[in-house]
């Protein structure tokens, strides 16, 4: 995968403003009305925003278009974070995290799941088809399988070859930025105004076998409130849930700060509980109902999609 830096037009016309009431923002004039559908996703996954960008243009709503940007990825098998082609866990074994959380505060999420490929589309219909919140490991798969999720190996040669290299000395020292986080956080701000997100991964590589990070906890690697914004996370999952990131974002934005101050505050608030610059990455995107986004990382090398107008572009991120 290419680690440039770009800026992509995407051929489609036809784009509809989005259509937010005005009435919402009245008492804020700070900060400009964005028009049109806006998807942001963590990295530099260029092919997987450029598809929810499309997805919107189209017109379909924001959970379908940040899932279908999250499968990109999860069939992406040089993604060594993400599904298929994920890094996998201590024994061996590739297993998968995923959550989505729609403009009507629905969520769903899927932990630990082996042989899916598509798990944020699992964790929507966990969402969707199930009065449940959240599904764990076997009971996850089998209910993949009662909905003819098909059966994959996630582990590849490749990945195996490199497990059994890791064996040889079995050191679990997480590589700081996407060399080992290349997490999928998607949000999206459909036609409709409203926002979604979805969130997939393999989570840490070479994690102890039933470890979870925060990629698939509502209000960790992702929260979306369809009145303020949304938020995803990437990078070292313990820190994340410490702080709940995704949802003190949010919740900061409420208080009325801009998704750039937001992601600052939430990245301090990790800093805090260290003794001097720590030696793990995290890395926030937030969007708001306008449109506005802000982006922060503890060190350098973390970088994000962003799609409107139809451009989707690369950005850098500067450290905290
Ligand atoms: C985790 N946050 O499981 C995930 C890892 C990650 O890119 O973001 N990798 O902790």
């Amino acid at each position: 995968m290419k680690r440039r830096s770009f800026i992509s037009k995407i051929a489609i016309a036809g784009s509809l403003p989005t259509l937010i009431p005005k009435s919402l923002f009245a008492q804020d004039k700070a900060s400009p009305l964005i028009d049109g559908p806006v998807a942001v996703c963590t990295w530099n996954f260029e092919k997987a925003n450029a598809t929810a960008g499309q997805a919107l243009l189209e017109g379909k709503d924001a959970l379908t278009a940040a899932i279908l940007a999250a499968q990109v990825e999860e069939e992406n098998e040089d993604n060594s974070t993400v599904g298929f082609g994920g890094t996998p866990d201590r024994d061996g074994k590739v297993t998968l995290d995923a959550c989505v959380m729609d403009h009507n505060g629905n969520c769903g999420a899927v932990l630990a799941v082996e042989n899916v490929v598509h798990v944020a589309a699992l964790a929507r219909d966990v969402m969707e088809k199930t009065p449940h919140v959240m599904l764990a490991g076997k009971g996850a798969e089998k209910f993949a399988r009662s909905l003819d999720y098909p059966e994959t190996q996630l582990l590849t040669p490749k990945t195996k070859k490199a497990w059994e290299k890791w064996k040889k000395e079995a050191l679990f020292q997480p590589i700081i930025n996407i060399e080992n986080h290349d997490t999928i956080g998607v949000l999206c701000r459909d036609k409709a105004g409203n926002i979604s997100g979805a969130c997939s991964t393999s989570g840490l590589g070479y994690k102890m076998n039933g470890r979870i990070g925060d990629s698939p906890i509502i209000g960790s690697g992702l929260y979306i409130d369809n009145e303020i914004g949304g938020a995803v996370a990437t990078g070292m999952g313990e820190e994340v849930v410490k702080t709940v990131g995704s949802f003190l974002i949010v919740e900061l934005m409420r208080q009325g700060k801009t998704p750039q101050e937001a992601c600052d505050e939430a990245i301090k608030r990790i800093l805090k509980k260290q003794a001097g610059k720590p030696n793990f990455q995290v890395a926030y995107i937030a969007l708001d109902k306008k449109g506005n986004v802000g982006a922060r990382s503890i060190h350098q090398g973390f970088s994000y999609m962003h799609f409107n107008n139809n451009i989707n572009q690369n950005i850098k991120v500067e450290p905290i």
